[in-house]
Parts: structure tokens; C-alpha cells; sequence
């Protein structure tokens, strides 16, 4: 990251407990084309994640307690437009456990820049097995086919670059790792374009212990959360509720 060259492209990562692989994540993020910020969430971290991250480079804002993906990434977006200059820049999010491999995430930038995406999802050619984690990726994505009508190929997949004006249609974002799934509905149904990109990235590979099914239940709570939040009669009291709260 060269601080006097300007880029179009902000990194946003969010992350909790990473301290293992965050340093090497942001060091590949900072070295894409392009990209002349990255913005670290320490999401309520236990361990030492804010620190490497911000040795490593990266602008870190903290939350005090978790307050779960969808929250770290509207956080570390407003960061990001707190540093914009003239012209907002493109947000590409990518998880904190890529470690080296995030310095091909290159590719998901480019149909963003050049206009014919207003958003990408990366598709991992190589999936590590992940023990069970397929009926919450089968949820989402039959979710947002009921929804849109589009059939996502890996609809968790949390590497994505956005245009600005993509993310801000977005808002709000899902709560919890519901962001992904609610953020593709509601693009789609708002008329934006969204690209696939094959990039050969790699993440830590989702166990079978303790702590890997209390994950996967958070994503089913929350995937199946984003996708009520978005059925049409719900969504229309919602629009209601916030349009009276306005
Ligand atoms: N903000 C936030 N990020 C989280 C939380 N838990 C995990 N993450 C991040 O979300 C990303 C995906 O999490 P990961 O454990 O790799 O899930 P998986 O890829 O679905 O197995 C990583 O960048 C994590 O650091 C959380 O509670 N809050
Ligand atoms: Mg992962």
C-alpha cells in the first residue's frame, strides 16, 4: 500500500479472533491493484487481531463487544468513506482468514471498475470440505432463488466487491453472517447486476468441533432470519416500521 498512490478500491475486512492469519491477509489485500485502504473490524476480538492488524498496515476500528458481521461491515464501510476523497471508492470485503491467498482477489475487482457488475461473489474453484456447513449454503441459496429467481453458485461466499452506490442501496445490511445472503436478495431485487468470479482463493477449512457447530447454528439462525426479513409480506411491514420511524 503506497500511501501517496491513489487507488479506487477500499479492503474491508471483518474480523473476530484472527490474530493466526489476519497479518498475512491484509499485507495480500494491501498489495491488490488498486486497492489504497484497508479497513480492519476487530469485531470484539479476545486475542491480539486489532494489533497485528494495525501493524501490518491497516486503518482498525473496534468494536468494544461483537456485534456480528452485518455490523462490522457497515462500520468498516463508513470508515472507509470517512478516508474517500473526491470520488468514493469501490469495497471489496474479504474474509480474514484467506492469510496469502487474498492476493488473488484481484479479479473480483475488475468487472466492478469497469462497469458491467455493480457487484461480484467470488466462487472458490478449490471449496475446502467443510463438515456439514452444505444444508446452510443450500438455505441461502434456494432462499434467494424463491426470492429472485437467480441461483447462486456459493452464496456464503463472503469475498465481494461492490460499487458505493451498490452498497448503499443495500442498506441495511442482515445482521450476523445473514449480511451475504439478505445483501444478494436485495441488489437483485433493486435491479442491480451481479457477477460470479472463479478466483482461486483458500480459507481455513470449518471443522466438526464445538466451536464449528456453534458457528454453522449461527449461520443457519441468521441466513434463515435474512431470508424472512425478505419475504414480501413481511418486508412490506418492514418498509412501513421504517418509513414511520423516519
Ligand atoms: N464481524 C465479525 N466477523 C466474524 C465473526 N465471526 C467470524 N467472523 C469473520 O467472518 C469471516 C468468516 O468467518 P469464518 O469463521 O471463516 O466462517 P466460514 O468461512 O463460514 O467457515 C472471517 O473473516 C471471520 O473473522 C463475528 O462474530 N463478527
Ligand atoms: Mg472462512
Amino acid at each position: 500500500m503506497q500511501a501517496d498512490t491513489h487507488g479506487d478500491t477500499a479492503v474491508i475486512i471483518a474480523a473476530k479472533d484472527e490474530q493466526d492469519r489476519i497479518a498475512a491477509t491484509v499485507e495480500a489485500a494491501a498489495s491488490l491493484p488498486g486497492v489504497d485502504l484497508v479497513v480492519v473490524v476487530d469485531d470484539g476480538s479476545a486475542d491480539a487481531t486489532g494489533r497485528l492488524a494495525e501493524g501490518s498496515g491497516a486503518k482498525v476500528v473496534r468494536h468494544s463487544r461483537n456485534r456480528g458481521k452485518g455490523a462490522a461491515m457497515e462500520t468498516g464501510a463508513a470508515a472507509a468513506r470517512l478516508l474517500d476523497r473526491d470520488v468514493p471508492r469501490h469495497l471489496l470485503f474479504l474474509d480474514a482468514d484467506l492469510g496469502e491467498s487474498a492476493k488473488q482477489a484481484g479479479p473480483l475487482i475488475e468487472p466492478v471498475r469497469n462497469g458491467s457488475a455493480d457487484m461480484t461473489i467470488a466462487i472458490f474453484s478449490e471449496l475446502v470440505k467443510l463438515g456439514g456447513h452444505g444444508f446452510v449454503v443450500r438455505l441461502s441459496r434456494d432462499g434467494i432463488k424463491r426470492l429472485t429467481g437467480w441461483t447462486a453458485g456459493q452464496p456464503l461466499n463472503g469475498q465481494r466487491c461492490l460499487t458505493r452506490a451498490a452498497f448503499d442501496a443495500g442498506q441495511p445490511l442482515a445482521p450476523g453472517f445473514g449480511v451475504e445472503t439478505g445483501l444478494t436478495i436485495d441488489l437483485l431485487r433493486k435491479g442491480f447486476k451481479i457477477a460470479e468470479v472463479e478466483v482461486p482463493l483458500s480459507h481455513r477449512a470449518t471443522g466438526t468441533d464445538w466451536r464449528a457447530q456453534v458457528h454453522r447454528g449461527r449461520q443457519l439462525r441468521d441466513v434463515a432470519r435474512a431470508l424472512a426479513a425478505r419475504e414480501p409480506a413481511v418486508a412490506r411491514q418492514l418498509g412501513r416500521l421504517r418509513r414511520a420511524g423516519r
